[in-house]
């Protein structure tokens, strides 16, 4: 073997890196600048739908097995303490894509699969930024953002949508698996479309003769438990609408694959130079349609079987990466948009097949809730070769990864909320931001270090159809993570000085001027 370093040259050179290392660490907390010498490897968002902080093994469950998902949690940097931005969709997508809080943007709240872009076009977001430092981007999967400006005539091309945001090519579904249109869309075009059978969809009223999920029982493959009884779309019953387009619409058991395939081609197609792709698993959404290959794998029904399958076509897209030999030139970012639910519209054995699992791990609530599981979720970065494996216990949110990769790639952009925490997302830091409102049903609440603060609000404190506590009581509520991480034991009474300070901190956040807090405290 050659010899590469003389063991003088060798000490000498441990030297210099020893004085760089000591100088960048000095220089860590004032360099705001961008990297002198950015790197631009590919960057690749793996981002699941409804996946709770329990539902993987990496995270403690043992009812299930995720092995593909557990490789990068132990390989990588698995949070402890990451959050999405919501407890629902739309609005996480909205706050990972733009770095923006999505309660700032009112229409940033669950939308029907007509809902008009809820992102400005003039917007900057994840994949415009990237672009302009020489990245191709692509989104695969689920978009959920909104399409076209009102009025969609999804028989010519559908714009604005992910293409008009910074995205270059985009392979979607617009809203969510149990929401029509029930196509896939490339580019704006519906795939596979018949001309000869255009679609029409209403979220308001059926087409004539059209069967639906409350008329007509006896067509549905899967039944429906609240919401979810209007056009039947190969036997599923759906959310809204939907007349035509029969050649065009998806066929749910492989769409975990095809989203795969087209998530793998991407890889294939653009891994000469940089590239940012948004893959957007549909995994475990309702309605749940496992593939044959996975039904009944888990012991946990349907529900259990596609985590299998997401896990699966997880650990597929990365040996792509393998085999392309762009694995050790990828950050992976893996998380998912809100937490865990189980019946959320059908009956699909998701409660009656439980068993001993936890899919909160332990957080109290779920989707929908203000309480910890609603927005507290899997968390993962990935970076084979460079990325060392740890546990943090930073507190980081999928808002900050805007300003943190503009960091790494070398950009200048950055928002007021999403901060600049590129070292924690590298593992080389475990400083995370000290303060992360938090947003369910355009509620908020705010973490501040170990602390959870719950304002104050009406409304009902539990979801009876999805068996949910969403964290809602018209009292203050405070709670210390750290001691107690089910949020059992509520010291708004036991603890004031804490409360009065995390309640001036909240409202600061949330934009009251320092007058506004002082009237609040008096009342
Ligand atoms: C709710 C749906 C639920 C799910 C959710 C969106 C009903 C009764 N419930 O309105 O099934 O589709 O919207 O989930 O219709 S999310 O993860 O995309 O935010
Ligand atoms: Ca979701």
């Amino acid at each position: 073997m050659i010899q590469l370093f003389k063991p003088t040259f060798f000490k000498c050179s441990i030297m210099i890196i020893t004085l760089a290392l000591s100088v960048s660490c000095k220089n860590e907390k004032k360099q705001e600048a961008p990297q002198k010498t950015e790197t631009k490897p590919n960057i690749v968002f793996i981002y699941l739908d409804d996946l709770g902080y329990g539902d993987i093994s990496a995270n403690g469950a043992t009812e299930i097995s995720t092995p593909n998902i557990d490789k990068l949690a132990n390989g990588g940097v698995r949070f402890t303490n990451g959050y999405a931005t919501s407890a629902t969709c739309t609005p996480s997508r909205f706050g990972i894509l733009t770095g923006i809080y999505p309660w700032r943007n009112k229409d940033a709240a669950i939308l029907p699969g007509t809902a008009p872009l809820i992102i400005s076009t003039e917007q900057t977001t994840v994949p415009k930024m990237l672009k302009q430092q020489g990245y191709q981007t692509a989104i695969v999967g689920k978009w959920h953002l909104g399409l076209g400006r009102g009025n969609v005539n999804w028989n010519e091309r559908v714009s604005p949508g992910p293409n008009e945001v910074g995205f270059e090519e985009s392979y979607i579904m617009a809203a969510t698996q149990d929401r029509v249109p029930t196509v896939y869309i490339r580019n704006g075009h519906v795939d596979g479309l018949d001309p000869n059978d255009p679609i029409e969809i209403s979220y308001k009223t059926n087409f004539e003769g059209e069967p639906t999920g409350k008329d007509n029982p006896e067509l549905l493959s899967m039944e429906w438990h609240h919401g979810h009884n209007n056009s039947i779309v190969n036997g599923i019953p759906r959310i809204g609408y939907m007349k035509g387009g029969e050649a065009a619409k998806w066929n749910d058991v492989d769409m975990a694959d095809h989203f795969l395939k087209e998530a793998q081609t991407y890889v294939k197609k653009h891994k000469e130079n940089p590239f940012f792709l948004y893959y957007a698993l549909q995994q475990p959404h309702v309605p749940r349609t496992p593939h044959p290959r996975f039904v009944g794998k888990s012991g946990m029904g349907p529900r259990g079987d596609v985590i299998l399958e997401a896990d699966w076509v997880i650990g597929e897209f990365i040996k792509t990466l393998e085999t392309e030999e762009i694995l050790e030139n990828t950050l992976i970012v893996l998380s998912s948009d809100n937490g865990p639910v189980l019946n959320d519209g059908y009956n699909d054995d998701a409660v009656e097949k439980l068993g001993n699992h936890s899919p909160t791990g332990g957080l109290r609530g779920g989707k929908y809730s203000l309480f910890d599981a609603g927005t507290h979720v899997p968390f993962i970065t990935y970076w084979k070769g460079t990325i060392e494996p740890t546990v943090s216990d930073a507190v980081v949110c999928q808002l900050d990864l805007f300003s943190s990769l503009a960091h790494l790639t070398g950009s200048t952009e950055k928002t007021d909320d999403s901060e600049q925490l590129l070292n924690a997302f590298l593992g080389k830091s475990n400083q995370g931001r000290k303060n992360l409102i938090l947003e369910a049903g355009q509620k908020t609440a705010l973490r501040s270090g170990d602390w959870v603060l719950i304002p104050p609000y009406e409304g009902k404190p539990v979801n009876k159809q999805v068996n949910i506590e969403l964290g809602i009581s018209n009292e203050y509520q405070l709670y210390n993570l750290k001691e107690d991480r089910a949020q059992k034991n509520d010291l708004a009474n036991t603890n004031k000085d804490k409360l009065a300070e995390l309640t001036a901190a909240y409202h600061k956040l949330r934009g009251k001027s320092d007058i506004e807090i002082k009237e609040l405290e008096l009342k």
